[in-house]
């Protein structure tokens, strides 16, 4: 039998002699080879070094300015059968999408080094991880790969041990967004990847392996892989329960992660504690439980935005050995980004003087790489080969009326259906139009490998007799007043919703019945201290029969339009929310008495 460590030379070959690099480098992940690495990109422009007294460590990266984000229309899954794929993913046929990207890649690394990138998606001792190689040729996407994986000499010996990992092949090409293509074969267990230098078009780790690959294999081996965080949140009585949470790109993960909770909450002893920001494999574990991990070592995180104020753990832990990317920088060379309270900028994040005629200093999808370990809240369970237990998932998006701030579903199917029926408004985080209210199924919709059908036919078949699953709940930050101003503050304060859903999975919150779920009264969630009027809190769980009659319509004709792989009883559950709101009195009433 070929060993994987034979599979993988043959594999380097055959690429080289694609792509024809001047030489081939095999990583080991060491500190030397880093700061070799380092050197390299400030002597050729990739980084830029920041202010070594106030960010130590901190180096600047500038994308090609028509490459600063994710590019789902280039984005392909190539199954045989284009079924498989669904009307969720663009695809190709794998013998098509071979032949075009090969095209670019041929002579692609001509003058240029070869980098051999062996990681590992989890603890590296854990039997829920899974390896991958990447090939690239971009220093940049090396470094940030160090970051954000178990990467190096410790992988490779694992990947030896495992048999199998995940192939991906990348290059900077000529950053021309004409040529430029992501690639996957699920089936082949592989990625290719061209022409685009940027995050989760070139890490191939995060999302083209932890989560188009990974949800592949997740559903045949009967594990979940997910666009979700995972945090642990400590009551005072000192147990700590864990929360995973799916919201689309840009919608407030990493906030959730490593929020820090009101001050009269810590007064009392809540603690918070940061398992992951981005993604989470999950896996029924032998007490019925999921269990979940993280599998990425570090945060490739929004910059914009994150300030004292909104998110000071993540401000805190990127004073330090942070690449930032497409920030704008100030007089004395500190990074800079809109929302950021200290500091002005010089320059914007094309390295123009900056002027906010025309445009802002920080690129909006501006984001920095830095070690999960940096974290003030990390969570040493991050490191936990079994995971941690998962007792509850929660879906949420940006949704400017009807959704309430947050409510449970009544059991799992209907949790199902709650996330599959996500929707929220586009951010910078694609490319294309921002604001534009879309369908984004469980936060997946860029990012499930397969069919959307047969994804929420995996969903509902962990829903077995002797399973503790997780309650499943919906929330939303972002529901906003007449006046155009969002309700809810936001930020540490949504730690009152998650005390609430916490008190719901041990029986101990109050709620009220709707047709779409279970809503607290504003006297179920601790307010107190809380700057919200009654007439606020009012709207934010207020349920519209009326304008969910639409929704819940709405959502029948997008399950509808996946055909017959379609599971039936996610549409049963669908017509059953229909019924329930085409016979509720119960916003009515609500409405008559408030
Ligand atoms: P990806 O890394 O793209 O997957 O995104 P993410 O979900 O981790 O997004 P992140 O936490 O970085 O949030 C991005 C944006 O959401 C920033 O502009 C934040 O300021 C904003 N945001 C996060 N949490 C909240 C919140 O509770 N309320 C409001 N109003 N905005 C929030
Ligand atoms: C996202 O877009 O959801 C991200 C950033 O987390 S990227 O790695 O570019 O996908
Ligand atoms: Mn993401």
């Amino acid at each position: 039998m070929a060993s994987s460590l034979e599979s993988l030379n043959r594999w380097v070959e055959d690429v080289a002699r694609l792509t024809e690099p001047a030489e081939i480098y095999w990583c080991s992940g060491s500190d030397g080879e880093n700061r070799l690495l380092i050197e390299k990109m400030l002597a050729n422009g990739d980084l830029h070094a920041l202010n070594p007294d106030t960010h130590p460590g901190c180096h600047l990266h500038r994308s090609s300015p028509t490459d600063v984000a994710r590019v789902e229309h280039l984005t392909y899954i190539c199954t045989s059968n284009r079924d498989d794929a669904g009307p969720n993913n663009h695809w190709m046929s794998p013998a098509e999408a071979h032949d075009k990207i090969d095209a670019l890649f041929a002579g692609s690394m001509r003058g240029r080094t070869m980098y051999v990138v062996p990681y590992c998606m989890g603890p590296i001792d854990s039997p829920i991880s899974r390896c991958g190689v990447e090939i690239t040729d971009s220093p940049y996407v090396v470094a940030n790969m160090r970051i954000m994986t178990r990467m190096g000499a410790n992988a490779l010996n694992r990947i030896e041990q495992d048999g199998s990992f995940v192939k991906g092949l990348h290059s900077t090409g000529e950053l021309d967004p004409d040529k430029r293509l992501i690639m996957h074969f699920p089936e082949e267990l592989s990625i290719k990847s061209i022409g685009s230098g940027y995050g989760g078009n070139a890490l191939l780790g995060k999302k083209c392996h932890a989560l188009r690959i990974g949800s592949w294999q997740a559903r045949s081996e009967g594990w979940l892989a997910e666009h979700m965080l995972i945090v642990g949140i400590e009551n005072p009585q000192g147990e700590t329960r864990y929360i995973a949470a799916a919201f689309p790109s840009a919608c407030g993960k990493t906030n959730l992660a490593m929020l820090i909770p009101p001050q009269s909450y810590r007064e009392a002893g809540w603690k918070v504690w940061t398992v992951g920001d981005d993604i989470c494999w999950m896996t029924p574990g032998e007490d019925g439980r999921l269990w979940a991990i993280n599998p990425e070592a570090g945060y490739f995180g929004v910059a914009p935005g994150t300030d004292t104020k909104t998110n000071p753990n993540a401000l805190k832990m990127i004073q330090r050995n942070t690449i930032f990317t497409n920030v704008g920088v100030t007089a004395d060379n500190q990074p800079w980004w809109e929302g950021l309270s200290e500091g002005e900028p010089v320059k914007d994040w094309q390295g123009r003087d900056y002027d906010p005629a025309i445009g802002p200093a920080a690129h909006p999808n501006a984001r920095f790489t830095v070690s999960a370990r940096q974290c003030p809240s990390w969570s040493e369970k991050a490191e936990a080969a079994q995971g941690v237990p998962i007792s509850a998932i929660v879906f949420g998006g940006r949704r400017p009326s009807l959704i309430p701030l947050v409510f449970e579903a009544k059991d799992w199917a209907h949790g199902v259906l709650v996330g599959a029926a996500m929707g929220s408004e586009t951010t910078a985080a694609a490319t294309g139009a921002v604001g534009v209210l879309r369908r984004d199924s469980m936060a997946m919709k860029p990012f499930c490998g397969y069919n959307f059908a047969d994804y929420f036919a995996h969903w509902l078949s962990f829903d077995k007799p002797d399973a503790k699953l997780p309650k499943i709940f919906h929330v939303n930050w972002f529901r906003k007043g007449e006046d155009g101003k969002f309700l809810w503050p936001g930020f540490g304060e949504n730690l009152r919703v998650l005390e609430w859903i916490l008190g719901r999975c041990e029986e101990t919150a109050g709620a009220h019945e709707t047709a779409v779920g279970f809503v607290p009264d504003a006297a179920d969630l601790n307010l107190d201290g809380l700057d919200i009027s009654a007439v606020a809190s009012q709207q934010l769980l207020d349920v519209d029969t009326e304008g969910w009659r639409s929704e819940v319509e709405a959502i029948g004709e997008y399950l509808e339009g996946f055909g017959a792989r379609m599971p039936q009883r996610l549409k049963d559950e669908q017509r059953r929310i229909a019924d329930a709101l085409a016979s509720d009195p119960v916003s009515n009433a609500r409405a008559a008495n408030g």
